[in-house]
């Protein structure tokens, strides 16, 4: 059995304090720490408590086309059960001529197949709406763009035998919540599925690692990242959609916006599917000086595979200014962006950025507030104070 000591171990060190927050406490330079004493392969902490990992990047280190793994964000709703690889299996079930039942060697026999995009989670952003909405108070970071490499879910359904039955896939992770508190049950239209699913099984090149659902997680490119299984255990098409509170009750988000605060009613929800457009600003100085250029970089993405265009205004949005979007791209990728501005008085100036997609969706200047704090797409802005 998985035990939590084996949990524990699969977090790397530097990796726990750093999520941990605790590097700060290290003794000051002077102090004899006696370190070195402790074989490296005892030098690890154990999460004791029943909570999950939540870490977001800091939106300063999101500047890369690719996120590195060290950096990624990190969410799930409780603590994992991490899966022993030798043990591990896939199933895939359900509304299917042959059910299978595959080993991570069995996996990586099947053709390879890549995709470079975003996953974000649906509560990116849920800690700037305001009034405040319960939950994680995520801000910029936890979005991320990786590269990820599996088996195509459409290859594994292919090899079952999938039956036209079925319009939902039903996945399972390995992690079982505690007590009364309700599993994380997920399913997603087998259309979707389909297209361009995947089951990863490297993330940026390296297996993928504990905390993103090693060994196998799945990929749903422009989806929030609440249909991105991990720890991966069961695909099951079935005729109807998963039921239970993850499905029926989170990730919803209001058909038509509301007033700010006002709770939406069941019926005038929708599931959370497709990300929405937004730009977020990665750098930008604190200071400037009239007449001198200054450069302001940032990331776009949207659920639509390309951004058409990032702008910049520093009139509050009453004029808009292209950035210049870098050619490095994928479907459901992110594009990095630079803006070069050149202030032309001195004083406190605000810069905005905003994207619009390929499909013609624009960020909006204000998020639609809903009570999940789901899909947080506001502009994003930075101050700098010009001198002359
Ligand atoms: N098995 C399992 N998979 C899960 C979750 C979970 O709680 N359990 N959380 C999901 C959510 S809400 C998000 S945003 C992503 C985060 O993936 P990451 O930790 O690799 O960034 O995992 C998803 N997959
Ligand atoms: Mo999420």
């Amino acid at each position: 059995m998985d035990t939590m000591d084996e949990t524990a171990t699969g977090l790397d060190r530097r990796r726990f304090l750093a999520l941990a927050g605790t590097a700060a406490l290290l003794p000051a330079a002077g102090f004899s720490l006696q370190a070195a004493a402790v074989p490296n392969s005892k030098r690890r902490m154990l999460q004791v408590n029943g909570y999950a990992t939540d870490a977001e990047t800091p939106v300063d280190a999101l500047t890369t086309y690719i996120t590195p793994n060290d950096l990624f964000f990190v969410r799930h709703h409780w603590n994992p059960t991490y899966q022993n690889v030798w043990r591990w299996n896939l199933t895939v079930d359900g509304e299917v001529e042959r059910p299978v039942r595959l080993t991570l060697a069995d996996l990586k026999k099947m053709p390879r197949a890549s995709v470079t995009c975003v996953l974000q989670c649906a509560g990116n952003g849920r800690g700037l709406y305001k009034p405040v909405v319960p939950g994680v108070q995520w801000k910029y970071g936890a979005v991320g763009n990786a590269r990820w490499t599996g088996v195509r879910v459409k290859d594994l359904l292919d090899r079952a035998g999938v039956k036209a039955s079925a319009g939902h896939l039903h996945t399972s992770g390995a992690d079982k919540p505690p007590g009364k508190v309700p599993p994380f049950n997920r399913s997603i239209e087998i259309g979707k599925a389909l297209e361009d699913g995947l089951v990863a099984y490297e993330m940026n090149g390296e297996p993928l690692a504990p905390l993103h659902g090693a060994p196998a997680r799945l990929v749903i490119p422009g989806w929030a990242g609440d249909h991105w299984m991990k720890w991966l255990t069961n695909l099951s098409a079935q005729p109807e959609p998963q039921k239970g509170f993850y499905m029926e009750t989170a990730y919803k988000y209001p058909k038509e916006p509301g007033a700010p605060g006002v709770t939406f009613k069941p019926d005038e929800m929708r599931p959370v599917t497709e990300l929405f457009v937004k730009s977020n600003i990665t750098e930008a100085p604190s200071r400037a000086r009239v007449g001198e250029a200054a450069t302001i970089r940032g990331f776009a993405f949207s659920g639509a595979p390309d951004i058409a265009k990032v702008e910049v205004s520093d009139d509050g949005g009453q004029t808009w200014r292209p950035a210049a979007l870098d050619p490095q791209h994928d479907p459901y990728a992110w594009r990095l962006w630079s803006f070069r501005y050149t202030p032309a008085a001195a004083g406190r100036v605000t810069l905005l950025a905003r994207a619009t997609d390929i499909r013609g969706s624009e960020q909006p200047k204000e998020a639609v507030w809903n009570q999940s704090g789901y899909l947080y797409n506001g502009w994003h802005s930075a101050d700098i104070e010009v001198t002359a």
